[in-house]
């Protein structure tokens, strides 16, 4: 199958230029050398933390039953770790990457090889630094395709493209963050956003850095969309064109045709686009949605939807975007969001719950003396703001290392309050610790996560490491465990690994804890999870041979 790419940053080691996939599952492998090298977006060059030289960087593609090998060697001065964000990583955790939780950073000058199955996935997922703010610079999207003579359950694309959006800061994104914590508060915003590393002409300086892709008249083009921006939920919009929204987080949706999309970081979204108006140039857009009473961030990044044979000098609309503060929209997008769930892709939804999680996310203030205000704001689940152990928890698990973490994690708040009530100051004080929760092996879990007004409420995209799960209910304002429930959908839910709890609302999700192994669970916004907002599930092997954890490779870094 011939694929033809455009102007997207990739490098596909042993198969360089030569985009046909063979027909039997196979090994792909690929060398991700760490580096540093000197940018310019908008008007001054940096040095920035990149793969192979790329930024964003390459992409993976990859078939359903394939092998992936890479071999990450780290040439930056910072210690540094990958993951690949909605991989399961069955029995696997070793290959999953969030540095001290599944393995200790790959140390400057070290090398160390992710080695996993892509098995029972397809679609598009992306990959990631996964330690401080290095994200910011270090991801790329990660495409599989279906297995060999699978189509899509939609109309073939004539062709495909990656729209991956980002932030981009002038300074050097790791003292952004340092500053931010010297002084306990939140780090300056990002300077631009931007799409496929570029952040188009509404920016000072950054005309050369505009993407475009061309399209033909008549045809339909599929977007793998995916938010790597570090703190920004974002709407995303093509002037004049529609598009049907066909898949999420690597699972087919219920097709359903949309003006705009919206995205939260960590999440992935496939659209079909018909290119059916007058052949011209075209506006693509995506700017924030934040609608917490906090300072809303309006920019606007824009790359080209260009019809073959329109000269380059025809000025591009823009096109129209949800408000920023749209909560309506937002709530009636991800209403419509459902799995496909037919006999092919079911929707396996656990019905039976073994396990009932209910987790606050909150903010609090902490005693800091050497911090401006003498303060500085925590994130917290449960009341509990997660501190990073030295040793990675998967290793101190398998290895059974006492003293690196507690599983005390509690199942609900110690105290019951009105979560979305009227902002509360009082009790702003966090507790802090190392402490997960444990799941027996193949048990169903809900798991309700209630955003609350301690400081202020705020929409929060949280994401489940090593599995999938299934969004069956959310709501506004507290949850009502005696009615909500009856209200769930349990036949069609969305399945993903990312999904937002509304501003002053609650997400219920359930999964099956098949898969062995320590999984992170954080708030995708880089801020709140620097600031706490994490905690991890230790999921005990299974009594089966084939249910436990599988025995570290001989080159994990040490810690
Ligand atoms: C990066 O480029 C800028 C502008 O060309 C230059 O001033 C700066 O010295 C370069 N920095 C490095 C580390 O090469
Ligand atoms: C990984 O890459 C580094 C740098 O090229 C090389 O030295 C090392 O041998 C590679 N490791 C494996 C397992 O291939
Ligand atoms: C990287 O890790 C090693 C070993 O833990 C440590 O000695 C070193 O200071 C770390 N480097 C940085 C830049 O944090
Ligand atoms: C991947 O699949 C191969 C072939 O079935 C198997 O030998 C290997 O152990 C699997 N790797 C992991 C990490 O599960
Ligand atoms: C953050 O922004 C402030 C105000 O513009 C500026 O003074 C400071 O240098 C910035 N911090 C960093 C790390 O760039
Ligand atoms: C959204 O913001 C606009 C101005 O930016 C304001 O007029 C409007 O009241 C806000 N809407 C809501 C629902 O907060
Ligand atoms: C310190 O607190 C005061 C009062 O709450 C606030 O006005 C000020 O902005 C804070 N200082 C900083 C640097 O945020
Ligand atoms: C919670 O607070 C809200 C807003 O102040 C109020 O309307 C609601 O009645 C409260 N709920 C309970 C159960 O007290
Ligand atoms: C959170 O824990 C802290 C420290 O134990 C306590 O002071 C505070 O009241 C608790 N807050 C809530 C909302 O439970
Ligand atoms: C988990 O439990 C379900 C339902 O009892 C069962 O169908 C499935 O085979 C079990 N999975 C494993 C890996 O044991
Ligand atoms: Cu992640």
């Amino acid at each position: 199958m011939a694929r033809v790419f455009s102007g997207v940053a990739f490098l596909f080691f042993g198969f360089l230029g030569l985009f046909s996939f063979p027909a039997e599952a196979a090994i792909k492998k690929y060398q991700f050398d760490i580096q540093v090298k000197n940018v310019s977006r908008l008007c001054h060059a940096k040095p920035i933390v990149t793969v192979n030289g790329r930024y964003p960087g390459p992409t993976i593609y990859a078939r359903e039953g394939d092998r992936v090998i890479i071999n990450v060697t780290n040439h930056a001065q910072y210690n540094m770790s990958i993951h690949w964000h909605g991989l399961k990583q069955y029995r696997n955790g070793w290959a999953d990457g969030p540095a001290y939780v599944t393995q200790c950073p790959i140390q400057t000058g070290s090398s160390y090889t992710y080695d996993f199955n892509v098995t029972g996935q397809r679609g598009t997922l992306w990959w990631h630094a996964h330690i401080l703010w290095l994200r910011a610079t270090v991801y790329g999207a990660f495409v599989i395709m279906p297995e060999p003579g699978t189509p899509f359950p939609f109309p073939k694309p004539h062709q495909e493209f990656e729209i991956v959006f980002g932030e981009w800061w002038h300074a050097d994104v790791e003292e952004v963050e340092k500053q931010g914590a010297i002084m306990g508060l939140p780090p300056n915003m990002s300077d631009a956003h931007t799409i496929n590393g570029k952040p188009g002409p509404l920016f000072p300086c950054s005309e050369k850095h505009t993407f475009a892709i061309e399209v033909e008249l008549g045809k339909t083009y599929l977007l793998r969309i995916v938010n790597a921006a570090l703190n920004d939920e974002l709407f995303f919009a093509i002037a004049g064109h529609s598009m049907t929204v066909v898949e999420v987080d690597a699972v087919y949706t219920k097709p359903f045709t949309t003006q705009a999309v919206l995205i939260a970081p960590g999440q992935t979204t496939n659209v079909l686009v018909q290119a059916n108006q007058v052949p011209s140039r075209y506006f693509m857009a995506t700017r924030t949605f934040m609608d917490a009473p906090l300072a809303i961030d309006s920019k606007t990044a824009t790359a080209i939807f260009q019809y073959k044979g329109v000269p380059n000098t025809v000025l591009p609309a823009l096109p129209q975007l949800p408000a920023s503060n749209d909560t309506a929209f937002a709530l009636s997008y991800n209403g419509k969001i459902k799995s496909l769930n037919s006999a092919q892709y079911p929707a396996n939804v656990p019905l039976k719950v073994d396990r009932n999680l209910f987790y606050t996310v909150g903010f609090g203030k902490n005693p800091c003396p050497t911090c401006v205000n003498g303060t500085k704001f925590l994130a917290s689940l449960n009341n509990i703001s997660f501190v990073m152990p030295q040793i990675a928890l998967l290793q101190a698990h398998y290895f059974n290392t006492k003293g690196v973490f507690r599983t005390d994690f509690p199942d609900k708040p110690l105290t019951a309050f009105n979560y979305t009530g009227a902002p509360l100051t009082a009790n702003l004080g966090t507790a802090t610790g190392t402490r997960i929760g444990k799941i027996a092996f193949n048990s169903t879990v809900e798991l309700v996560l209630q955003d609350t007004n301690l400081l202020t409420v705020e929409s929060h995209p949280f994401h489940l490491h090593g599995y999938n799960f299934f969004v069956v209910g959310t709501g506004i304002g507290n949850f009502d465990p005696a009615n909500d429930p009856a209200k769930y959908n349990l036949v069609d839910p969305i399945e993903r690994n990312t999904i937002g709890v509304p501003t002053g609302g609650w997400t219920a999700i359930r999964f099956r804890a098949d898969n062995p192994g320590v999984w992170f669970m954080h708030c995708h916004l880089e801020l709140h999870t620097g600031w706490g907002l994490k905690t991890a599930f230790l999921v005990e092997d299974g009594a089966g041979p084939d249910q436990s954890v599988l025995p570290p490779p001989k080159d994990l870094p040490p810690c």
